[in-house]
């Protein structure tokens, strides 16, 4: 079964976090494949998680467990899905940590919400898929899976 990475802003803003969790939910129900970053669509998951700024608990680094647990499965992963219409700084260095492990890139954003960063629509790396209606992602998902 195919290993998806799914990234999409958590501190960079959850405007869009019930659109994450419909493309989670289709590459898995539909797609058939695992979805390794489920939480990245947990609506109860607020904006300020872990606001606290170093983010200890119980006298653990909540933030560096979360980085080290989320680099193992970016280079566990197959493939890197990344809906990127809320900006999100996590998502970019992401990105990039993808690249750097020659992972298979797919960025969608909404065109007429957002004008995508340069350093992600100028690395001819990435596959990059504008779209004006969030139903358009589906079908091409349909085509970056059969390939
Ligand atoms: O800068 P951002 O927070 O917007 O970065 C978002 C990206 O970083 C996502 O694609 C995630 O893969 C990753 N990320 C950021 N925060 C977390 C996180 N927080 N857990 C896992 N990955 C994260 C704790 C959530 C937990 C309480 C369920």
């Amino acid at each position: 079964m195919k290993k998806v990475y799914f990234a999409g802003s958590i501190r960079g803003g959850r405007a869009d976090a019930a659109l994450y969790k419909r493309i989670i939910t289709y590459i898995q129900q539909e797609l058939g494949c695992k979805v390794l970053t489920e939480h990245v669509g947990d609506l109860s998951l607020s904006q300020k998680e872990g606001s606290t700024p170093k983010n200890i608990h119980n006298g653990e680094n909540v933030d560096e467990a979360i980085y080290l647990q989320d680099t193992g499965w970016l280079k566990e992963s197959d493939i890197v899905i990344a809906e990127c219409t809320t900006a999100s700084l996590g998502v970019g260095y992401e990105l990039a940590f993808a690249e750097k492990l020659n992972k298979p890139v797919h960025i969608f954003y909404n065109k007429e919400r957002t004008r995508l960063s340069a350093m992600l629509t100028g690395n001819t790396y990435f596959h990059i898929h504008p779209y004006t209606n969030v139903e358009e992602i589906f079908p091409i998902l349909n085509s970056v899976f059969e390939e």
